[in-house]
């Protein structure tokens, strides 16, 4: 072959290798999700990130996800995309009645382009979410692409959420914002406050300002504590509803109350207020349950919380009450149950509350005694699953673990992960149940780098325990995606357990 021919096909062979470079082979259904999605089929092929400079949204209400998009899209794969019209990326409602569930997706990634579709701005958003974790996982690997395939995704209960106490140490609007964050990563839908308790009240109430004046001083150990102006929890209640967090509200009565007691002496049956309360000691204290000035002071702490609250339900608490004889807390809750009913909030309480006279519409909280729940069922109510010894995000990891308490046992990775709600109390079926939740108490956790400790790595499993069906979880699969989090929350700056059932990367 003369060498003009020879440098033809030379350059001809150039040119092919640089316009044809094959798409990388991917496997969309073994990305590392958390939660695990419901149905997923790879199609093994690529969606090049460097291609792409626009997404559009088919509905103004999705705008804001939109921006969030953009913003993220930017950070993780530092080519920024802008808003367009018919671009590549596309975030879209469904029509009326193709999906069942306000949460539910699908989310389409083809060679060329990405479809999300939600049943509504929050499955939008779920979905945005998962797209998200699919970022996280191009950037860590290298990958200037996204697996190819579709994800159809709903889930298994309405209700997944966390609780934080910050009564006990009190956290500043900040690291509640942060915390509410991590929540929206894993689709945890609801953040329970618990905002008042024998070592602090954590929230401004107009009409007994000393609540929080007195009784917001102090917290475990003496430190200052600290409390929300209403405006505060406003602030809070709008950022959690940014990224469709519903925040239910908690005044734990009538024990778990000596914050109050501290603030206002009228409050006690004695007329004398008590010392302010700086230990971790349980069910010593209880509002006067014959007074009627404590049914003034429950109800207007109801109804200006309630006021500010746009979510469904008050959080009357009802928790470890031993201050109060059984007669006298059935008495409190008969009155104060039809309370909450008037300022329009679903009622909510710790699981002993069902010995009042519950109605169908309250959601108990099952957190020790299984009995509590049955009877709860009984009487019509819903069952949220929260048992002490698997959920609570509190308890020590083992017993060397520095931060936390072990009443309940140790809560190890897999202990925390590996059962189902549906299967924990005999006679508690799935439709008595609205779903789960991982409570954070706060006697030995100051700040977020301890909550982070305690919350990470356990927290995806409880979202996973929520979100995905019975059938879709499995440890030994649960164990390999959660390691690919663990670079994830490095990047994030959480401070995570580094449990050794895990083989972080
Ligand atoms: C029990 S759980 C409590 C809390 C404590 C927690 C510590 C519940 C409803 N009551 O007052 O903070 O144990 O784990």
């Amino acid at each position: 072959m003369n060498l003009k021919f020879k440098f033809l096909y030379f350059f001809v062979g150039v040119l092919f290798v640089f316009s044809c470079n094959p798409l990388p082979i991917t496997d969309l259904s073994t990305a590392s999700l958390i939660p695990f999605p419901k149905e997923i089929k790879a199609t093994e092929s690529a969606f090049l990130l460097t291609e792409v400079q626009e997404y559009s949204v088919g509905n103004p209400d999705i705008l804001p996800i939109g921006n969030e998009l953009s913003k993220t899209w930017s950070e993780l794969t530092s080519f920024p995309i802008k808003l367009g019209t018919e671009a590549p990326i596309h975030f879209a409602l469904s029509e009326q009645g193709r999906f069942s569930n306000p949460e539910e997706y699908h989310l389409e990634i083809t060679k060329t382009s990405i479809s999300l579709i939600g049943a509504s701005p929050e499955g939008v958003y779920r979905g945005w979410k998962t797209l998200e974790q699919l970022l996280w996982f191009s950037k860590i690997n290298d990958q200037n692409y996204l697996p190819t395939g579709t994800i159809l995704d709903a889930p298994d209960y309405a209700y997944r959420g966390a609780m934080l106490d910050v009564a006990r140490h009190f956290f500043s609007v900040a690291e509640v914002k942060r915390y509410i964050d991590q929540l929206s990563h894993y689709k945890i839908n609801h953040l329970h406050l618990h905002l008042s308790d024998d070592q602090g009240w954590r929230i401004e109430i107009k009409s007994w300002p000393k609540l929080t004046e007195i009784g917001g001083s102090t917290e475990v150990g003496g430190e200052s504590g600290g409390f929300y102006t209403q405006k505060d929890y406003q602030e809070l209640v709008a950022y959690a509803a940014e990224r469709f967090i519903t925040i239910v509200p908690e005044i734990d009565m009538p024990g778990h109350t000596n914050a109050a007691l501290a603030s206002y002496p009228q409050l006690n049956c004695n007329g004398q207020a008590t010392d302010l309360y700086e230990g971790i000691e349980v069910g010593f204290s209880t509002l006067c349950v014959e007074k009627a000035i404590t049914y003034e002071f429950v109800e207007d702490v109801i109804r200006e919380i309630s006021a500010i609250t746009p979510g469904p339900y008050f959080h009357i608490g009802g928790d470890e009450s031993h201050a109060t004889p059984e007669k006298k807390y059935i008495t409190f809750f008969n009155k104060v149950l039809p309370m909450v009913d008037k300022y329009n909030k679903t009622p909510f309480g710790w699981d002993e509350v069902q010995l009042a006279e519950i109605q169908e519409n309250t959601v108990v909280q099952y957190w020790n005694v299984a009995e509590n729940a049955l009877n709860a069922k009984q009487k019509g109510a819903k069952v949220l699953i929260s048992p002490a010894s698997y959920a609570y995000l509190d308890m020590q990891y083992d017993s060397i673990t520095p931060l936390g308490l072990h009443w309940a046992g140790y809560v190890n990775l897999k202990k925390g992960y590996n059962w189902v709600p549906e299967e924990l109390v005999d006679g508690i079926l799935k439709e008595d149940i609205i779903g789960i939740e991982a409570p954070l108490w706060s006697e030995t956790i100051t700040n977020s780098d301890d909550l982070e400790f305690m919350a990470f790595p356990r927290l995806p499993g409880y979202a996973e325990i929520g979100w995905t069906q019975k059938e879709k979880r499995n440890w030994e699969n649960y164990r390999k995606r959660l390691a690919d989090h663990g670079t994830i929350f490095d990047a994030w700056g959480v401070n995570f357990y580094r449990s050794s059932m895990i083989d972080w990367k």
